[in-house]
């Protein structure tokens, strides 16, 4: 189905007709944020644990001048090997679409397609925030701007732990941005379900749909940040964290890599340090942010 700019699967396109709760999945995550064969099978994996939690799963991402929402066939695989795939923040989007490249859309432009889209809710890793140092490389990912001006809930587990998580609730407090810790008052930190940041709690997926709800209705269009913690079986403990991604840091400026490029380089030198552990926890986080997701979704259609 074609819809201007939007090209929606033929899942998606009847989910939204039916009524279905769909939930955006973003594609930075598989093009950029994993290794090959990991990432295409967690990307298969996350859109099956959607579909059985009763939701229908909106994979975004660019092609042929189209934004293309929810995946066919090929389009996983593709995304998960080819070598040309850009990193489309939002500024990127118009001259991705213009030049008919292919991109995988990273939080802030996922949030912005999914609400072209008319899906409210979206699950990802960690959230990209205001970077270490950034008093001399003012690095503050968009996905900041984007909360605060795109009505999307967004399920992270917390930002990413190679963030200044401190300036990065700074932020989103200055954004005016609601944040909520899933069932727990410390802000979780990616690979650590517990960082020593203070977060507002919330229990229950009812009371985020109606927030949620809420904002809209007292003219309020910034999204929402929902920061789910990893199981704790499954963290690595924020002290042992901390050195691996001092040193991961040190790397990166010691090669000078910068912009874009940045948060790649940080995940997959911490996937080296930590020899694969911190992957297999990337993964975790990621499927156990898509269910709550799936919930809120499924909620949502309730209070509609
Ligand atoms: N979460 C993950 N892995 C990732 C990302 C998030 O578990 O690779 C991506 C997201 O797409 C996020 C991006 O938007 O990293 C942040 O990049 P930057 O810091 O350049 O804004
Ligand atoms: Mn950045």
């Amino acid at each position: 189905m074609d819809n201007g700019q939007l090209r929606f699967s033929e899942e998606v396109a009847d989910a939204l007709s039916s009524g279905l709760a769909v939930v955006a999945l973003e594609s930075t995550i598989i093009a950029h944020g994993m290794p090959f064969p990991q990432n295409l099978e967690t990307a298969r994996h996350l859109e099956e644990i959607v579909r059985e939690n009763g939701c229908c799963p909106a994979t975004v991402f660019l092609r042929d001048g189209f934004i293309r929402i929810g995946t066919d066939d090929d389009d996983l695989e593709f995304l998960s090997q080819a070598k040309d795939v850009k990193k489309v923040t939002t500024r990127d989007l118009a001259e991705t679409l213009v030049n008919k490249w292919t991109g995988a859309t990273t939080v802030a432009a996922t949030m912005h397609c999914a609400n072209m889209a008319g899906i409210e809710v979206f699950a990802t890793g960690g959230i990209g925030g205001v970077h270490r140092g950034v008093e001399m490389s003012f690095d503050i990912s968009a996905d900041l701007t984007e909360l605060q001006r795109t009505p999307v809930i967004v399920v992270s587990a917390g930002a990413k732990a190679i963030l200044d998580i401190g300036k990065t609730l700074e932020f989103l407090e200055t954004a005016g941005v609601p944040v909520y810790g899933w069932q727990t008052a410390s802000f979780p930190g990616f690979y650590s379900a517990k960082t020593p940041w203070k977060v507002n709690r919330i229990n229950e997926v009812k009371t985020i749909a109606e927030i949620f709800k809420r904002q809209r209705e007292i003219g309020l269009n910034s999204g929402m940040l929902i920061a789910n913690p990893i199981a704790e079986e499954f963290e690595i403990a924020w002290d042992k964290m901390a050195l691996i991604i001092e040193q991961a840091i040190a790397d990166m400026e010691i090669l000078r890599i910068s912009g874009k490029g940045v948060t790649p380089f940080l995940l997959n030198r911490i996937k080296e340090i930590t020899e694969g552990c911190s992957l297999t926890t990337n993964i975790r986080l990621v499927e156990s942010n898509v269910k709550l997701a799936c919930e809120i979704g499924k909620q949502l259609i309730i209070d509609n």
